[in-house]
Parts: structure tokens; sequence; C-alpha cells
């Protein structure tokens, strides 16, 4: 088994999960927020057969795309110091990482 961790955008959020159910995957949505950004997004858990991870990631990168966002001139940079100056940063579609479960039981 494999947990698949997906960071999506809000906006593509119900687009993803719609998919995700249709296909049949099992879907746990967080609402989360970027570091960077400091703005929502949700990170959506599927724990699912090894040999169902490309289908799964296939699902979420056709309904997630890539956005410039203006990060406004309060926002952090992260070490502590505020960006003065609006700037433009390329977020998603989606950030993706797959771990291995080793036990996976419903009780
Ligand atoms: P945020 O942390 O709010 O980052 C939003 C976007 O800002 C990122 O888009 C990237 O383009 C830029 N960015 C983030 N950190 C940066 C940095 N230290 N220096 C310069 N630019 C930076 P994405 O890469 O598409 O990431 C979208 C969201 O996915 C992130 O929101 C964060 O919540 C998550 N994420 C991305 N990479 C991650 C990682 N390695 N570990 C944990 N979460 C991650």
């Amino acid at each position: 088994m494999k947990l698949v961790t997906a960071i999506v955008n809000k906006e593509d959020s119900k687009a993803v999960c719609s998919a995700l159910l249709k296909e049949k995957f099992y879907v746990t949505r967080l609402s989360t927020t970027g570091g960077f950004l400091m703005a929502g997004n949700m990170t959506l858990m599927i724990c699912t057969e090894d040999d169902k991870v490309d289908a799964c990631i296939d699902c979420i990168s056709r309904c997630c795309r890539q956005r410039t966002e203006i990060v406004p001139g309060t926002a952090t940079m992260g070490i502590g110091l505020e960006s003065t100056m609006p700037m433009e940063v390329t977020v998603g579609g989606a950030t993706v990482f797959v771990t291995n479960v080793e036990r996976f039981e419903k009780l």
C-alpha cells in the first residue's frame, strides 16, 4: 500500500475529489496553509494499492492547473523577513508525495 499526499489549490480541490471518488479512490481532505504564501490550500490523503498510484496521480494531474499568484506586500519570505513589493509566484498544479504504508487497518 502507498499513501499519496497531494497539496492542491483550494479552487481545484472539489473537482479533484469528485474525480478521485468517481475512480473509486478513498480520499481524506485536510484544510492546510502554504508556508510561503500563507494562503489556504487543500491536502488530500489517498491510501491505495501500489498498482493504482499512477492512476491516482493521473487523476490529480488532470484536475489541477498552474496559477500565477500575486504575493501581497506583507507576505513573509520564510525567513522572518517581509516583502514590501508585490511579486508573482507560480503555484501548482499539485505537489504530490508518495510514501510506503507499513500497515493498513480499518478497526
Ligand atoms: P506555499 O508554501 O504557499 O508556496 C506557494 C508557491 O510559492 C510555491 O508553489 C512556489 O512557487 C513558491 N515558493 C514556495 N516556497 C518558496 C521558497 N522558499 N522560495 C521561493 N518560492 C517559493 P508550489 O511549489 O506549487 O507549492 C504549492 C504549495 O505546496 C506550497 O504553498 C506548500 O503548501 C506545498 N509544498 C510545495 N512544496 C512542498 C514541500 N517540499 N514540502 C511541503 N509542502 C510543499
